[in-house]
């Protein structure tokens, strides 16, 4: 099995880790200007020397009431990050984006993978996606990141992301997708209470069982400061649990900031996963 990442195959016939990568003015504050993409790329080197399969560029900020960037303000914060890593690392380069001008601007760089928490639920943006190339992530999220947490609300969460996911999937393939350049992604914390993740958690096995693999981000978030009572920065333990529960249970990618730790973590899980037939 291998995912075709407009100039790359990435294979997955064993789980692999996308290290995750922000480019956000908060997670480089003391870079300034023009240290900011030396200290991304350094850490970008850092995660594949550490065993990433993926390195996924992120130009905004996820955070409730962060602001949004200007269309040029991510640009100018993702392009040069990904141009460095195109020239110098051999890795799949993801971009956490939903603006159809920064999926052109850095695939044009170098990027191989369009990351869209928003599920390319814009058109112009699955639209740009497709006539680059690009592989897809659609992840899904109830709401917007503003006000997911509010209220979150589901009959049954595990069968309605099913559901959506699947739709996407046939939406991707509908707007020009290839089928081997898709993943899903139940997006763990993305609208959800507590009871939501574990629910989907529980039964991850039937998204790794649908049509496109399966990705996992479970890293550090407060699924995990739930289950362990521990602050964000304590909570390394936690997170490779479940990255190695959720490579057990089929998942094909898993998104993590401790990439060393999990890829130990994935192996062990893989190692234990149960396929057709067995007990
Ligand atoms: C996820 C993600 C984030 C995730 C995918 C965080 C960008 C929040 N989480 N993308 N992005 N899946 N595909 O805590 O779970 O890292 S940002």
């Amino acid at each position: 099995m291998r995912l075709r990442c407009r100039t790359r195959w990435l294979a997955l016939d064993q789980p692999v880790v996308m290290g995750v990568l922000n480019v956000t003015p908060d997670s480089f504050s003391d870079g300034g200007l023009y240290a900011a993409p030396e200290a991304a790329l350094q850490q970008a080197r850092r995660m594949v020397g550490e065993g990433a399969a993926i390195i996924d560029v992120g130009g905004e900020s996820t955070r409730p009431g962060a602001v949004m960037p200007s269309v040029d303000e991510e640009i100018s914060r993702v392009v040069p990050v990904v141009e460095r890593i195109a020239a110098e690392l051999d890795v799949v380069i993801s971009i956490d984006t939903s603006r159809a001008e920064v999926v052109r601007a850095a695939c044009a760089a170098g990027a191989h993978l369009i990351n869209d928490i928003r599920g390319l639920r814009n058109p112009a943006t699955l639209a740009a996606a497709a006539d680059v190339g690009a592989a897809v992530c659609v992840m899904h999220m109830q709401g917007e990141p503003d006000s997911m947490q509010r209220a979150p609300h589901y009959t049954d969460v595990v069968v309605e992301v099913l559901a959506y996911l699947s739709q996407r999937v046939v939406d991707c393939r509908e707007a020009g997708i290839a089928a081997d350049s898709i993943l899903i992604d139940p997006g763990f914390g993305f609208g959800k209470t507590q009871a939501h993740n574990i629910e989907l958690f529980r039964h991850l096995g039937r998204f790794a069982n649908l049509a496109a693999p399966l990705l996992v981000g479970v890293s550090r978030k407060s699924m995990v400061g739930h289950l362990t009572g521990r602050a964000v920065e304590h909570r390394l333990a936690g997170s490779v649990s479940l990255a190695a529960l959720a490579a057990a249970e089929g998942a094909a990618v898993l998104r993590a900031h401790d990439v060393a730790e999990t890829v130990d973590a994935v192996k062990v899980g893989a190692a234990m996963r149960r396929t057709q037939g067995e007990g």
